[in-house]
């Protein structure tokens, strides 16, 4: 990086608009453009050139020699990325899966990411980030920062197993023992949430995040459903890998829900700390109304009651409840929790890493969030891979303002596919001591669970018009 320009990169723009001007009237335009193209490739691999002979001292310079993407299907569709080095077996290992458009992310890395990668310093996380996300001009959305994350991830696994340091190390160290964590209890009917939370808390957790399906309503986001297993079986099986539609009616929801919480609150005691998600589905005025509603009942929070694009509307529910809030997993911007950490408007900020851009946004957000009393929650669901769960509790391990760590148990053949990842004990998440992020992808299983097309549900209102799911 200290390197000045070689004559190929002090051309770089400049230049190639010159020279476009002679190819005119004396190439042709095929010939011109083999000269542009090796013109830039001669730039890029002067700077990294540079910055390799830099890295690490004591250590032989390391390029990227591969960049492979596996998609799978081990119990749920997985995109995982292998960036390899140039020393031989040091890879590292990301996830870049986006539910319900794993291809797009796939194409963006295979087709788009990884030339620009081959042969660029590893070590040089921070440049690498900047470079793919402020560089192609088209910068953003889910697709690219969830493939931007795999990358991320892939590259702090190589310089955790470059240093043989577990990630959180290298982030500054332990701020704490475990990350207190929270698990699902869904049911179809109030006393069936209750038993699920039993058995979860005699599991060990100590957080509990409940959802209850609402009577009159086909389906309620992270519920079972009001329907039989066989009648729920058989609409699976002939939707043809098509989404599924949920039926939403707020006032229905907003009725039931205070009334879940007063329940268990009754049932449960004072100690088990509840959460509820309403997953984007409220406008800001049932938001507010829903929070005032649940104050007796003490939420940890209320999570994502808003849709992500107007965030001044946490406002509206601000000004009527002391009901600690939570809002994130949709954004996929550093730039979307600005309003909300800087305002306070929210308790808890929950990208999900592997949508957000990885390690290296995360940790942004976290330091944001820090300067202004808001503690991190990442999302955690099932639809992400172990190396992004492994992510997220380096990190919460490792900052000062980390809050709740959302969880899930992978089932064994998933883990035949990923292994290693986070452990739960006693309420909390952890790490092991290995380097890097602490998973591994096993190509061979990985290719005897290939891809199946599969969808998120969507939802309607009762009258047939589009709901936010
Ligand atoms: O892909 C969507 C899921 O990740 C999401 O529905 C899960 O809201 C969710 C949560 O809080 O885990
Ligand atoms: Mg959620």
């Amino acid at each position: 990086m200290h390197k000045p320009l070689s004559k190929a990169s002090q051309l770089g723009r400049r230049g190639f608009l010159g020279l476009a001007g002679v190819a005119a009237l004396s190439d042709s335009l095929l010939s011109r453009k083999r000269v542009v193209r090796a013109l830039l490739a001669k730039d890029m691999l002067a700077e990294n050139t540079g910055s390799s002979a830099g890295s690490s001292p004591g250590l032989p310079p390391l390029k990227i020699t591969d960049v492979r993407v596996i998609v799978t299907c081990p119990d749920r569709n997985y995109v995982l990325v292998k960036v390899l080095t140039s020393e031989p077996g040091l890879y590292g290992v990301g996830d870049a899966t986006l539910n319900g458009r794993e291809l797009a992310v796939a194409a963006d890395l295979e087709q788009h990411i990884s030339p620009l990668l081959v042969d660029r310093d590893p070590e040089q996380i921070e440049d690498t980030w900047q470079y793919l996300y402020r560089g192609p001009y088209w910068r953003g959305g889910p697709v690219q920062m969830t493939a931007l994350a795999g990358i991320d991830l892939a590259l702090w696994d190589i310089k955790g197993k470059r240093a043989n340091m577990p990630l959180y190390q290298l982030l500054g160290g332990r701020t704490r023992t475990g990350a207190l964590a929270y698990t699902h209890a869904s049911g179809r009917d109030f006393a069936e949430v209750e038993d699920v939370a039993r058995r979860a808390m005699k599991r060990g957790f100590k957080c509990v995040r409940a959802q209850v399906a609402i009577p009159g309503l086909e389906g309620t986001y992270g519920t079972p459903g009001n329907k039989t297993p066989e009648a729920a079986a058989w609409r699976v099986a002939n939707l043809a890998g098509l989404p599924q539609t949920e039926v939403f009616e707020p006032a229905s929801y907003l009725r039931v829900v205070p009334r879940l919480f007063e329940y268990l609150r009754a049932k449960l005691g004072p100690e088990v700390e509840l959460l509820h998600d309403c997953h984007e589905r409220l406008d800001p005025i049932q938001a507010a109304r829903l929070a005032h509603e649940l104050e007796p009942y003490h939420l940890f929070f209320l999570e994502d009651c808003l849709r992500p694009e107007y965030k001044e509307s946490f406002r509206l529910i601000r000004e009527h409840s002391t009901t600690p809030l939570a809002m994130g997993e949709l954004f996929n911007s550093l730039w979307d929790c600005v309003p909300l950490i800087k305002e306070q408007l929210i308790d808890y900020i929950r990208c999900d890493l592997g949508h957000i851009g990885g390690i290296t946004a995360g940790r942004k957000v976290a330091a944001l969030a820090e300067l202004f009393q808001v503690r991190t929650a990442w999302h955690g669901p099932g639809d992400i891979g172990p190396p992004t769960h492994a992510a997220n509790v380096h990190v919460d391990l490792s900052i000062p303002n980390f809050g709740i760590q959302e969880m899930v148990f992978f089932p064994d053949v998933t883990r035949e596919v990923i292994s290693g990842g986070p452990e739960f004990k006693d309420g909390y998440m952890n790490v092991s001591d290995l380097p890097g992020l602490g998973c591994d992808v096993n190509e061979e299983a990985a290719k005897k669970c290939p891809y199946r097309r599969a969808y998120l549900p969507t939802a309607r209102r009762k009258d047939g018009s589009v709901q936010d799911w």
